[in-house]
């Protein structure tokens, strides 16, 4: 089996996040960013179906005849906001951007810690397709957390700034908001704790595990 992936993607801080997952598996991550004219985003209520399309043209331009190809795609799902901005995350961002949706829950407000987190509970989810060569395999990941009342932090890319992620048990679970947990980021956004905390309770990472689970290891890695 190649041990190089092409992602498939147009986003610098996905493509980072993926390559330092995927290298401690021995398995390179290479960016392929194809014009939007090659590979048409589609219009769909479910990340599933985005990232079933988007690989399924992708295997139409692989740069290698046994290439392994990736799409990766992935939103912020609001509860308040029955899941906004959700499937439309991208073009969220770029036209109302992180203090777009801090306005639209600026009602949501109380002084007490966990009834404030419950009101603004929100999930970052990721869903991964891959070709392997052969068949196509999805990988699915969830984050689970709250929209901050302010931007915190500059790290990361997108909405980490105003995402604050729940706490996880020992074995990597989140937990109910206000319980503290073995991993947390003790009410700190993405955008404050950095890449390498975010990792612990990434959707990405998730949606990866979720992949290279059901993938055979490359020779060194059994
Ligand atoms: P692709 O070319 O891979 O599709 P994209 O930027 O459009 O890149 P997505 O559709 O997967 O990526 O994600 C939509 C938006 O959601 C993205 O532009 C970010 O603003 C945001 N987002 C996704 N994952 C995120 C993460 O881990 N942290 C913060 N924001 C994220």
């Amino acid at each position: 089996m190649s041990a190089t992936v092409w992602f498939l993607t147009s986003n610098a801080g996905k493509l980072e996040e993926a390559q330092h997952h995927f290298q401690q598996l021995g398995i390179e991550v290479k960016g392929l960013d194809l014009p939007d004219t090659v590979v048409v985003e589609p219009q769909a209520d479910d990340l599933e179906t985005v990232a079933r399309s988007k690989i399924a043209q992708a295997m139409n331009h692989l740069p290698q005849k046994d290439a392994m190809v990736m799409v990766e795609d992935a939103g912020l799902f609001v509860d308040a906001l029955d899941g906004f901005p959700g499937v439309y995350s991208s073009h969220a961002f770029s036209t109302i951007g992180n203090h777009g949706i801090l306005r639209l829950l600026s009602h949501l407000i109380d002084d007490d810690p966990v009834r404030i987190k419950n009101l603004r509970s929100a999930s970052f989810q990721a869903v991964a397709a891959l070709w392997d060569g052969e068949k196509v395999l999805i990988g699915k990941g969830v984050c689970k957390g709250a929209i901050a009342t302010e931007i915190q932090g500059e790290a990361g890319f997108g909405f980490d700034p105003i995402f604050i992620p729940s706490d996880l048990d020992e074995s990597g679970e989140p937990l109910s908001p206000g319980t503290l947990g073995t991993v947390s980021t003790h009410g700190q956004t993405f955008g404050v704790v950095g890449p390498y905390t975010k990792h612990q309770f990434s959707h990405r990472r998730r949606a990866l595990e979720d992949l290279l689970s059901q993938l055979p290891l490359p020779d060194g890695n059994e």
